[in-house]
C-alpha cells in the first residue's frame, strides 16, 4: 500500500485528489505545519526540502506534485488520468511544469500582481477547453489546487470574475467526488497554511 505524506490545503492536495480518483487504498500521514512536523528528522530524511507531498513508492520517497501525479496516472491507466500517446503525455508534463514553475511560486517571486499575471496566462492557455488537455487529466488536478487556493483561501483573493474559464474549470472540478472527498477529509483535519 502507498504511504502518502500531506498537509491539508497545501500542494499535496493535488496528489490526495488523484489518490481518490484511482480509488486504491493508501496510508495517509498528515503533517502539521503549525507544529513544523515537515521539519522532523524522520520526515527530512524522506524529503530533505521538508516539503509535502511525499509518496513512498517501492520503499523510496517520491516528492514533487508533478512526479507523484505522473506516477499515479501511469500505474493506474484504467483511471484515464493521462493521455496514452506520447504527444499527449508531453502536453500533460508541459501543463504541470507550467503550474509548478510559473503559478506556484508566482506570489513568492513577484507578489500579488505576479499571481494575477500567472493566472491570466493559465486562463489564456485553457482557452475554451473544458479540460486542460481536452479530456480530464492530472494537469487539471494540478491547476485546480492552485486556483482553489488563491480563489478560496489566500489572504488576497483573486477576483473570479477576471477568470471566467478557470471559474468554469473550478466548478467542473468541484463536482468530482474525488475533489469533494479530499476537501471533506482535509477540512476535517484543518488547514494550517499561512493564508
Ligand atoms: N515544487 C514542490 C513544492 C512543494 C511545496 O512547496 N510544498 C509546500 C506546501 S504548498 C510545503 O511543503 N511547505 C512546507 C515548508 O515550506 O515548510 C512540488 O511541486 O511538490
Amino acid at each position: 500500500m502507498l504511504t502518502f505524506y500531506f498537509a491539508p490545503g497545501s500542494s499535496s492536495m493535488a496528489v490526495h485528489i488523484a489518490l481518490y480518483e484511482i480509488g486504491m487504498p493508501f496510508d495517509a500521514r498528515a503533517l502539521s505545519f503549525a507544529r513544523k512536523e515537515q521539519l522532523r528528522p524522520d520526515y527530512v530524511a524522506l524529503n530533505p526540502e521538508g516539503k509535502v507531498p511525499v509518496l513512498i513508492v517501492d520503499g523510496k520517497p517520491l516528492s514533487e506534485v508533478a512526479a507523484c501525479l505522473y506516477y499515479l496516472a501511469k500505474t493506474h491507466p484504467e483511471a484515464n488520468l493521462i493521455p496514452t500517446d506520447l504527444a499527449g503525455e508531453a502536453q500533460a508534463i508541459s501543463w504541470m511544469s507550467f503550474v509548478a514553475a510559473t503559478i506556484h511560486p508566482a506570489g513568492r517571486v513577484g507578489g500579488p500582481e505576479n499571481v494575477v499575471k500567472a493566472f491570466g496566462l493559465a486562463e489564456r492557455k485553457l482557452g475554451t477547453n473544458d479540460w486542460a488537455l481536452g479530456a480530464y487529466s492530472i494537469a487539471d488536478i494540478h491547476l485546480f489546487r492552485l486556483y482553489w487556493r488563491y480563489r478560496t483561501h489566500a489572504t488576497r483573493h483573486l477576483n473570479p470574475d477576471d477568470y471566467p474559464r478557470l471559474e468554469t474549470h473550478f466548478n467542473r472540478m468541484m463536482a468530482r467526488p474525488a475533489v469533494q472527498r479530499t476537501l471533506e477529509v482535509e477540512t476535517e483535519i484543518g488547514y494550517e497554511l499561512p493564508w
